[in-house]
């Protein structure tokens, strides 16, 4: 869908603040790119965040969707669930999968930041604890090609880019994990060209300029 099919004078789309590392932003870029929802793209710089941005959303995090009619959505599983709910596409995304993205936005999260900031606690250790996490994603994916069946569920999506900061803060640890689904798993996700074209590199975004980055 473009933003002609959705009604929308050039300039009025969605505009997306991202910054392109970011696993939340790109679980939200990648909802809004397989929705086909074109929008502008603005990379954010996080030590130097726009007055734009932190005049829409006070909490200051990215991704944050500022819809042509005004609305603000500051939250990354909001904006994928407004990209696919609003465009029927059928990721499962029931009550099992929220639990699931749950306890990768909490516990996950934390081991993953232990481990790849070294954050007080043991590096080995939020190592290990990580891997807890990602014995569980490998048995599931033993069972099935994706997390919940053999169809992509808003879990996979919401999930992969953060087991890709994972396996990215030590590849040769990663890869010799007993994990060879999950192994699989986040490698079709690198290699997924929906994924590719979501981590298009592009400048920081300048009110001043007038360059206009489409997702
Ligand atoms: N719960 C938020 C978390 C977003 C978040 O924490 N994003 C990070 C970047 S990966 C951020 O913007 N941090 C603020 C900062 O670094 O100043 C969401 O799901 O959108």
């Amino acid at each position: 869908m473009t933003v002609q099919s959705m009604g929308l004078k050039q300039g009025h789309w969605p505009v997306l603040y991202s910054f392109r590392r970011c696993p939340y932003a790109m679980r939200a870029r990648m909802a809004l790119f397989h929705a086909g929802i074109q929008c502008e793209i603005r990379e954010v710089l996080l030590s130097h965040k726009p007055a734009a941005l932190l005049a829409l959303s006070a909490k200051a995090t990215v991704p944050v969707l500022q819809l042509p009619d005004g609305k603000v959505i500051d939250e990354s599983l909001d904006i994928m669930r407004w990209a696919l709910g609003d465009h029927g596409l059928c990721w499962q995304a029931d009550a099992a999968v929220a639990d699931l993205i749950a306890v990768n936005d909490t516990l996950f999260k934390q081991h993953l930041d232990a481990y790849k900031y070294g954050q007080g606690v043991d590096v080995q250790s939020s190592f290990e604890a990580g891997c807890v996490f990602l014995a569980q994603l490998d048995q599931r994916l033993a069972a099935s090609q994706y997390l919940f069946s053999d169809a992509v569920s808003l879990a996979d999506v919401a999930l992969f880019p953060f087991v890709r900061q994972f396996a990215a803060v030590d590849l040769m640890a990663f890869s010799s994990l007993p994990f060879m689904h999950v192994q699989q798993w986040l490698k079709g996700w690198l290699d997924d060209a929906d994924f590719k074209a979501i981590m298009c590199k592009r400048p920081p975004w300048q009110a001043e300029n007038q360059a206009v980055f489409l997702l």
